[in-house]
């Protein structure tokens, strides 16, 4: 993010496009109230009509799935009402022709009919956005990420960003609001399969010769190529290419796309350890599962997606079995003939981070004491952090200047036809946590919602189809079929069928297309085509949702209940 989050609050004007808060992030969503309040224009660009589009100055509710086409109009429009900074483009920013070469052809009226927005209204949102004083900031999230064109999105959005000035000074710019509370702090500690820690390439070979000397090892150790990702695991597997699989706090058999295929993918692998805090569908196949203590078993520091580090202290001690995860890694090192000796988490900071990423070298454990934080890039013990980035128009590209990237629009991969005509796309709720491993073993959250989950039916969907609130309900895709509850539900679009991803019997990730953005490597699980269907029999609906439920906690509490391991196998402990 180029802004802070309470930064949003002294903003003119937010635009929300693809970022739901109010289920996501409800202290952010808190903020955008709190700008409103405060005079801020707020527009929403969302197929639902989600709970910030009730206190929105303009909704725009856009076709799924048509992302670059809105956002390459958007721009179109700024630039031919003259709502752009000549200035600031001429200063701070390349390529400025070309990219308009791209997108000169995106007329509001010519792409009336593939984004569903007016010209009149596609008008009145560029203005606001363009003139709000003193400064605008996009905000977005998986509406744009987990779609085919994510990247291409991006480009534009930053480039809108550029062209108006509407970054490079306070509060302004761009809000990636990155999913976890720990997402972008993971990336910043190098748990990407491309970066050392600090975002430092491992293709670098400088970078390579640092670390290997930070850790005692001889540079072509350090491997020079980039690593796998998450999302690509099933099909390597299926060519060969990974026979073991580490898997830490994930659960792809319910998170990822295409669960089905994947869990024979799985099947296939030589040796699969999970390491997680409870028993999940994925460590319930796991041939070793290593258990880790949880959020308030452990300290740490967590790295918000404002660039913002803050520590957090344990309050309880582990149980049973339960040891840190950065014990079990350092032990597993260690066993594995590289020896990791730290004590603590704080030696970890110090060495890992601080001692090779200059950006974070003032991000003290005193700074982060109590309720203190450290914001990055922070170089030196005695700077302040950096809420804005940008500031004045200095980018972070070798030349210092803004390079604006322009796309053509694409259609999503699978598009509804006669047999699947719905789309199907899958969002949060706020009830519910991910792959719910950890809400849904909290009685009181349980009792919000229970499964098969729910499946969002706009009415006229559901009447087409003789279905009623409630009633239980297949759906399927050319990937499988489950079964769940309908929820019918006026603030989505007709056409488009909703679904939360953390419901074990209304799995949506049995229905979702694995198509993946080759760079990025995120899952497009914003569009799949499906159908959606009345089971006949609702008495015996319900008695099968109950009973595969019911078996399939059987088979869980069997796998979670402790094997017996010899003494001469449990090595030193
Ligand atoms: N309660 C709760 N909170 C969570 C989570 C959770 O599971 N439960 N998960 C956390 C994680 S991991 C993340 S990444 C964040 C994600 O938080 P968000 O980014 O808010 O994620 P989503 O709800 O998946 O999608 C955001 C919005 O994108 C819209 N959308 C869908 N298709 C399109 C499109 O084509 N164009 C546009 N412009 N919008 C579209 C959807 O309607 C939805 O309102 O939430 C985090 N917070
Ligand atoms: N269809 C569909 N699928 C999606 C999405 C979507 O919008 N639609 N969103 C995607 C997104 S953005 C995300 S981020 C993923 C999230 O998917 P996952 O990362 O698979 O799910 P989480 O629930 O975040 O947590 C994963 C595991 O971490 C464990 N865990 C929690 N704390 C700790 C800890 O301290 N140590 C260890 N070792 N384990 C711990 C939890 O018990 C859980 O089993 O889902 C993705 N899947
Ligand atoms: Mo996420």
């Amino acid at each position: 993010m180029s802004v802070s989050v309470p930064g949003l609050e002294n903003a003119g004007c937010l635009m929300l496009f693809g970022y739901n808060p109010n289920a996501s992030h409800p202290i952010v969503a808190r903020r955008v109230v709190k700008a409103k309040e405060k005079g801020a224009k707020i527009i929403v660009a969302d197929p639902r009509y989600i709970e910030t589009a009730r206190i929105a100055d303009l909704y725009l509710p856009l076709n799924n799935g048509s992302n670059v086409a809105f956002l390459n109009t958007f721009a179109n429009v700024i630039v031919n009402e003259g709502l752009h900074d000549k200035q600031f483009i001429d200063e701070h920013t390349v390529g400025f022709d070309e990219w308009w070469k791209t997108i000169e052809s995106y007329t509001p009226d010519r792409t009336e009919s593939i984004t569903g927005i007016s010209p009149r209204l596609m008008k009145e949102a560029a203005r606001m956005y363009a003139h709000a004083q003193p400064s605008s900031v996009l905000c977005w999230g998986m509406g744009v990420t987990q779609q085919k064109q994510n990247v291409e999105s991006i480009h534009t959005l930053a480039a809108i960003a550029c062209i108006t000035h509407q970054i490079a000074k306070p509060n302004s710019g761009l809000a990636p609001v990155r999913g976890q509370n720990n997402v972008q702090g993971s990336c910043d500690m190098g748990a990407l399969p491309n970066v050392f820690p600090g975002y430092q390439k491992v293709t670098d070979a400088a970078h390579r010769q640092k670390f290997a000397e930070a850790w005692g090892v001889p540079t072509e150790k350090l491997s020079d190529h980039e690593g796998y990702k998450v999302s690509n695991v099933g099909h390597l597997i299926e060519e060969g290419r990974i026979r073991a699989f580490y898997n830490f706090g994930e659960d792809p058999l319910q998170t990822e796309p295409d669960t089905r295929k994947l869990a024979q993918q799985l099947a296939a692998l030589e040796i699969f350890v999970c390491q997680d805090i409870f028993m999940t569908q994925t460590t319930a196949v796991a041939d070793v599962v290593l258990p880790a203590t949880s959020w308030g078993e452990h300290e740490g520091t967590f790295g918000a997606c404002d660039r913002t580090f803050q520590r957090f202290d344990a309050a309880l001690p582990p149980k049973g079995e339960c040891r840190h995860d950065w014990e079990i890694i350092a032990d597993l090192s260690t066993r594995m003939g590289h020896p990791i000796t730290y004590k603590s988490t704080r030696e970890i900071w110090d060495n890992e981070l601080r001692a090779l990423w200059p950006a974070a070298f003032g991000a003290t454990y005193e700074k982060m004491a109590g309720l203190g934080h450290a914001q990055w890039p922070i170089p030196t013990l005695d700077h302040p952090g950096t809420p804005d980035l940008f500031l004045g128009g200095k980018f972070t590209t070798p030349d210092g200047k803004a390079h604006l990237i322009a796309h053509e629009y694409k259609l999503p991969t699978e598009t509804p036809d006669t047999k699947y005509p719905l789309i199907l796309c899958t969002v949060r709720e706020v009830g519910h946590y991910s792959c719910r491993s950890m809400t849904g073993n909290c009685t009181t959250l349980s009792l919000l919602a229970e499964e098969p989950g729910f499946v969002h039916i706009n009415a006229l969907d559901a009447e087409a189809r003789g279905i009623k609130q409630d009633d239980l309900v297949w759906v399927y895709s050319r990937r499988g079929k489950i079964i769940t509850r309908a929820e019918v539900d006026d603030r989505i679009n007709v056409g488009t069928v909703y679904m939360t991803y953390q419901w074990w019997i209304g799995k949506c990730n049995d229905l979702t297309i694995h198509a993946v953005d080759k760079r990025s490597a995120t899952p497009e699980d914003k569009h799949s085509a499906c159908q959606v269907e009345l089971v006949d029999d609702q008495l015996w609906a319900e008695q099968h949702a109950h009973e595969i439920y019911m078996n399939l906690k059987a088979r869980m509490t069997q796998e979670s209940a402790p094997q017996q391991i010899a003494p001469h196998q449990r090595g030193d402990r």
